[in-house]
């Protein structure tokens, strides 16, 4: 693994995922209650004996920058590091957003200079568990081109995805990003040449691309630079490339899920919960996720219902009821509240108990959650100011709305409060 290279796709221009993404890069986005999106492609790497990572953002922030400086301490024996590549506008590319094919393009100078063999491209937002060792390996046997690592899935979010074909051989013989219409149904294949048993196959007809793909380093240098107008690996490099190259298909039978969206991540985060076995699991001790270490107290809980939820580290919770909710780092909850189904992200440091008292005497709202507030179907985005007597449960049962001035945003009726925010005492939302 040492000849392998990796590039996190840390984020386009992060439409999907905003208002989390408003004021950081999507990598930087906390996951259950305490990790980032960008921790879960790292540890994956690290877990894989992958060591010379990058993560390409279009958007650099401090706090993408902080986590991975502290997070990620290679030790000087080793030739291991974690390093944002932030696109940057030049006289050649005067362009903004791009493509993810542009994206490396742009830092393919640096690509070119490593002796390495191979270069695994990752997407920053998706929650699975992999081995790349066993994906590199398949590549190397089968003496690909590139390596796609597929799953089967079903008709009904079938176009959200790039869809192949494959022959006996495993090799794909014809991929099409995000068909509609009768060209999806063009792709419908019989999947029990995966290995799915006949009622596995009628529920998923298709194979999709996850997204992640090993190249040959200088497969990958020479399709980049042939034709400067293909801006997407799934829109075209791919596409077209399975004309011409040994395109491998790679079965991941774990979970796997994109939560590039607001209502994947919510749901995703909230399926942690799940009991007795949630689909991911973060206690596992063979292949952990990593992340910053804060040296955080233990969570204080007082008098409380707590049920199907999980509770990150620091935290302060008092005389509440929670349920089927994850509560991340340093969060704090007054008494009588009642929290469903919702993502409390925390706060990133503590407000000390004389802020607090000034700001309450003031008219002001503490850092937190106040008391006797109900939040029901929520994110609440960290260092948020909830006052007290608040509802935020989408009364109006509305499914999109922007409003941004009064500190939250409405997506696929789940109410996000931004961060920062300050939803004073008596609010309904
Ligand atoms: P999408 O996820 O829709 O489809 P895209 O929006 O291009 O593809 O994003 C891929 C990843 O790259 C995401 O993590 C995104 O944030 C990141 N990204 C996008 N533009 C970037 C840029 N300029 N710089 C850095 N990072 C960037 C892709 C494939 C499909 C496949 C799905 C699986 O194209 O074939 O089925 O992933 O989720
Ligand atoms: P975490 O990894 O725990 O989420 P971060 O390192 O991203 O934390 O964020 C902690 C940030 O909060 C630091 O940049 C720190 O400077 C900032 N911070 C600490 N105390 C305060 C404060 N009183 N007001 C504003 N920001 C603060």
């Amino acid at each position: 693994m040492k000849k392998v290279l990796a590039i996190v796709l840390g984020g386009g221009a992060g439409t999907r995922l905003y208002p989390l993404t408003k004021l950081r890069a999507k990598p930087a986005v906390p996951l259950a209650g305490k990790y980032r999106l960008i921790d879960i492609p790292v540890s994956n790497c690290i877990n894989s004996e992958i060591f010379k990572i990058y993560v390409l953002t279009q958007f650099n922030s401090a706090s993408l920058n902080r986590h991975l400086a502290r997070a990620y301490n290679f030790s000087g024996f080793s030739d291991g590091f974690v390093e944002v590549l932030a696109a940057q506008q030049t006289k050649d590319n005067p362009d903004w957003f791009q493509g993810t094919a542009d994206a490396v393009r742009q830092y393919l100078s640096i690509v070119e200079e490593w002796d390495v063999e191979e270069v695994v491209i990752l997407s920053g937002d998706h929650l699975y568990r992999m081995d790349y060792r066993l994906f590199v390996e398949r590549h190397r046997d089968t003496n690909a081109d590139i390596t796609l690592s597929v799953v089967p899935i079903g008709e009904k979010n079938a176009s959200e995805f790039g869809l192949m074909k494959i022959d006996p051989s495993g090799r794909v013989v014809e991929f099409s990003e995000k068909p509609k219409g009768d060209a999806l149904k063009n792709m419908r294949v019989d999947t029990t040449k995966l290995g799915l048993n006949a009622e596995q196959a009628a529920e998923k007809p298709y194979i999709a691309s996850m997204g992640i793909y090993v190249f040959k380093k200088q497969v990958l240098v020479d399709l980049l630079k042939k034709s400067l107008e293909q801006t997407d690996f799934g829109k075209e490099i791919i596409p077209g490339a399975a004309a011409t190259h040994n395109i491998q298909a790679f079965l991941f039978d774990g979970y796997w899920e994109d939560i590039g969206t607001i209502e994947s991540f919510y749901d995703a985060n909230l399926a942690l919960t799940q009991q007795p076995t949630p689909p991911f699991s973060f206690y596992d001790e063979q292949a952990p996720i990593y992340t910053r270490s804060r040296y955080l107290p233990p969570t204080k809980l007082l008098d409380s219902h707590i049920t199907e939820s999980m509770i990150g580290e620091g935290c302060i919770i008092k005389q509440c009821r929670i349920h089927h909710s994850v509560l991340g780092v340093r969060s704090r909850v007054m008494d009588g509240c009642t929290i469903e189904d919702s993502l409390l992200m925390g706060a990133d440091f503590y407000e000390p108990a004389p802020e607090r008292k000034t700001q309450t005497e003031n008219g002001g709202v503490p850092m937190g959650i106040g008391a006797n507030t109900t939040i029901r179907r929520a994110i609440i985005d960290k260092n948020a100011r909830i006052g007290s007597d608040v509802t935020i449960v989408n009364k109006e049962g509305v499914d999109e709305a922007q409003r941004e001035e009064l500190g939250f945003y409405i997506r696929s009726g789940i109410v996000v409060v931004l961060k920062n925010a300050t939803i004073p005492n008596g609010m309904t939302i």
